[in-house]
């Protein structure tokens, strides 16, 4: 299915229903009094949280969600009964706002989280309601109040815990393949990534991570310059970022060195924090070098770049040193999560 990551919606809830205008009839009670029930109340328009979904290609197509109105009360004293409330599933990651005034509604984080966007009317009073002692037969009710209607906008930002980051062809579609099941096409011709593909990644028993693997950047993004930097949203939640570098480009002129700084340089321009994420160095294509020369190259590399945080040097194609890449990472989280709930603690 094509990827989608923002779409607009119409919401608009149910209305309440009409109170009911009724007199009791018996024999032998010749004013019976009043007796008309309520409406029902409106349904409302409530959006789901669902895992599985990892697009919004589904709301495309400006489509306005409705839920039922509350039907209208009835003699008797019978309250009408209340509309249904429209359940809308929507992908784990994505965050809401109402169009017209920009207020973020919420952010649908957690599988099964909901988030209730637009409340059905309250059904109107039957004439039983307006009783009185100087009022005994009532002929008022209430009509019902309108359900509430809004726009919404969506956006999507893919839920994963590393996103890797780097030039067109620089594996990292190669990568998650290797560590995970996810399974983007590999080429050897840039922008073969069109969208971003989630992996998750099993590091030994009931240990594991989603990874996200997202179109390759390249100098000058910011300004459009390929596919633009209009994916880097997706790595903003994540904890770490995943730098890979080609130690070993068939272009004779490349420099892999300049390249790891244009990178940079993209984040940067993106803003929003992601240039102050944690970002490792990961070397690839190893296989393409003598272990020694490999390893003079990487280091080199980092030095060139003044790189202060973790390297890793690894071959996408063979699986080598993907194992600890892998397990540094799952360690990180877990060590970020154990200090998230130390301090939830103190
Ligand atoms: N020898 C070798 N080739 C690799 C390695 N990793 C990737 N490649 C090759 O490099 C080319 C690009 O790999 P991809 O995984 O598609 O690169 P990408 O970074 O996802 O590229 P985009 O999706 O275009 O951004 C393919 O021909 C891969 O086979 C590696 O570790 N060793
Ligand atoms: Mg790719």
């Amino acid at each position: 299915m094509k990827f989608v990551d923002e779409a607009i919606v119409k919401v608009q809830a149910g209305n309440g229903g009409r109170g009911c205008v009724s007199f009791r009839r018996e024999k032998f009670v010749p004013f019976g009094g009043p007796d008309g029930g309520d409406g029902g109340n409106g349904g409302s328009v409530i959006l789901r949280a669902l895992e599985g979904i990892n697009t919004l290609a589904d709301f495309r197509n400006q489509r306005t969600y409705k839920a039922r109105n509350g039907e209208s009360g009835s003699g008797n004293g019978c309250t009408g009964r209340s509309g249904e409330d429209l359940i809308v599933s929507v992908p784990v990651g994505t965050t809401v706002r109402d169009l017209e005034t920009g207020e973020e509604l919420g952010d649908l984080r957690v599988a099964g989280q909901e988030l209730a966007v637009s409340a059905g009317g309250k059904g109107g009073f039957g004439n039983t309601r307006f009783k009185s002692s100087t009022n005994r037969a009532p002929r008022q009710y209430g009509s019902g109040l309108p359900g509430e209607k809004r726009q919404l906008a969506m956006e999507l930002k893919v839920m994963a815990d590393v996103g890797l980051l780097g030039l067109p062809n620089a594996g990292k579609s190669t990568l998650i393949r290797a560590v995970s099941a996810a399974r983007p096409r590999v080429a050897d011709y840039p922008f073969t990534t069109l969208h971003p593909n989630l992996g998750v990644v099993y590091v030994g028993d009931h240990r594991s991570f989603v990874m996200a693997d997202i179109p390759g950047l390249i100098e000058g993004a910011a300004e459009g310059a390929g596919l633009g930097i209009r994916f880097l949203k997706h790595l903003q939640r994540t904890r770490v970022l995943l730098h890979l570098v080609d130690i070993a480009p068939l272009d004779p002129d490349a420099d892999p060195v300049k390249d790891a700084r244009a990178i940079v340089k993209e984040l940067k321009a993106f803003g929003q924090g992601l240039a102050d994420k944690p970002r490792w160095l990961v070397l690839n294509k190893s296989d393409l070098l003598t272990q020694d020369e490999a390893e003079e190259r990487a280091a080199d590399i980092a030095r060139r770049l003044r790189f202060k945080g973790q390297r890793f040097l690894i071959s996408g194609v063979t699986g080598a040193g993907t194992k600890e890449l892998c397990e540094a990472v799952m360690r990180l989280l877990e060590e970020t999560e154990r200090a998230r709930r130390e301090a939830e603690e103190a």
